[in-house]
């Protein structure tokens, strides 16, 4: 049976806001002067262009003093990472707000990554409607994706449905010190409120390898990103009326999935993903939306009490996306169709092949997509 919830991470917020924080000094960058990435020879990590989210010639104005800062508290074992501050004018869309420049956030430990709790608040720390978070996405720039290897592994995603990524008891997803995470933030605020000064802020609990001797090690999971543009880019464009967006991507590995969210925008009605090889649903996600339309959430379904959804090698995914556009109106890289989970290889040492060097920092401004 599947069990489908979703999570508040409320409680761990406030234990974490509790608890005095130890700032350790992580480095936080901006991505300046990544000019020299296009000029290199491209191979397979330089071809995606970065996070293969937001390509297709969309030309954001740049959000000006937007930063990352990071904070670890050592006792608690978590982090919180805080993008902002963002000026996030009423009725503005993502075409017009200025969007924050990519981000990287630098790995300071070697563990795993056990969460994500992200929540939207303004200086005073009052909450922010999720609905003017577009999407954030993490991308591991020192890994592939396995099912998509001329991508970055995309380690968390949310968007106004800000789903809360939990704590899978015995899994993590593991980092080395050093590892570069870039954060692709994109706002807009489609309210009649204006926020001023407003904070993304994802709460990541971790277990370092050599931190408590009392704490088991866990086994690794990748992010499975199957999306209905297949390895694309993520944006397309939906119609007025109902639409439906399908794409497939191939497993190359045995394992299991041990569980699927779903990321979509204003409009997105549902979410399927289906094993073609077996001839089953694996998962259908329903969204919820508000009373003006706007994306709520979208459920998650957990398949770890039963060991996971079983996935051969060669077997052909398929997800697809249903949208019903209101507007009348063409809406231009309104939306995304994503089902996202967590995997389990059979032979985790097979997974190392995904490894990727550090590259210099580079910026890619010049290229087609510069929010
Ligand atoms: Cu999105």
């Amino acid at each position: 049976m599947n069990r489908t919830f979703t999570i508040c991470g409320a409680i761990l917020l406030a234990a974490v806001i509790a608890a005095a924080p130890f700032e350790a000094p992580l480095v936080a960058r901006g991505k300046q002067g990544e000019q020299e990435k296009a000029a290199q020879a491209p191979h397979d990590m330089e071809h995606m262009h970065h996070g293969g989210f937001m390509q297709g010639g969309m030309h954001h104005a740049v959000a000006k003093g937007v930063k990352l800062d990071a904070k670890v508290d050592a006792v608690a074992h978590t982090v919180t990472l805080r993008v902002g501050p963002m000026n996030l004018p009423a009725h503005t869309s993502h075409m017009k707000m200025p969007q924050p420049p990519d981000l990287v956030w630098d790995v300071p430990i070697d563990g795993w990554l056990l969460a994500y709790h992200p929540k939207l608040v303004d200086a005073g720390g009052n909450a922010v409607p999720g609905t003017v978070l577009h999407h954030v996405a993490f991308w591991n720039e020192n890994r592939a994706d396995f099912l998509c290897p001329n991508k970055e592994e995309h380690i968390f995603g949310a968007g106004s449905e800000m789903t809360d990524w939990a704590e899978m008891p015995g899994y993590g997803y593991r980092v080395e010190k050093g590892n570069k995470i870039r954060v692709e933030t994109m706002m807009y605020n489609p309210t009649a409120t204006s926020y001023d000064k407003a904070y993304l802020e994802v709460v990541i609990p971790f277990q370092e390898v050599s931190g408590d001797a009392n704490a088991a090690s866990r086994k690794n999971v990748y992010p499975a990103w199957m999306d209905v543009k297949s390895c694309g880019d993520s944006s397309y464009d939906v119609p007025p009326g109902k639409s439906e967006k399908t794409g497939s991507v191939t497993v190359k590995y045995e394992g299991v999935l041990l569980g699927v969210g779903g990321h979509m925008h204003d409009y997105g009605r549902q979410i399927v993903l289906q094993d073609v090889s077996r001839k089953e649903t694996v998962a259908t996600l329903d969204a919820k939306s508000d009373a003006q339309e706007h994306l709520e959430s979208v459920p998650v379904k957990l398949f770890v009490q039963e060991g996971g959804y079983k996935f051969a090698k060669g077997d052909v995914l398929r997800v697809s996306a249903t949208y019903d556009n209101p507007t009348g109106k063409l809406l231009r890289d309104g939306a995304m169709g994503i089902a996202v989970g967590y995997f389990a290889a059979a032979d985790d040492a097979k997974m190392a092949a995904l490894r990727r060097n550090s590259k210099p920092p580079h910026d890619m401004a010049g290229m087609s997509h510069d929010h």
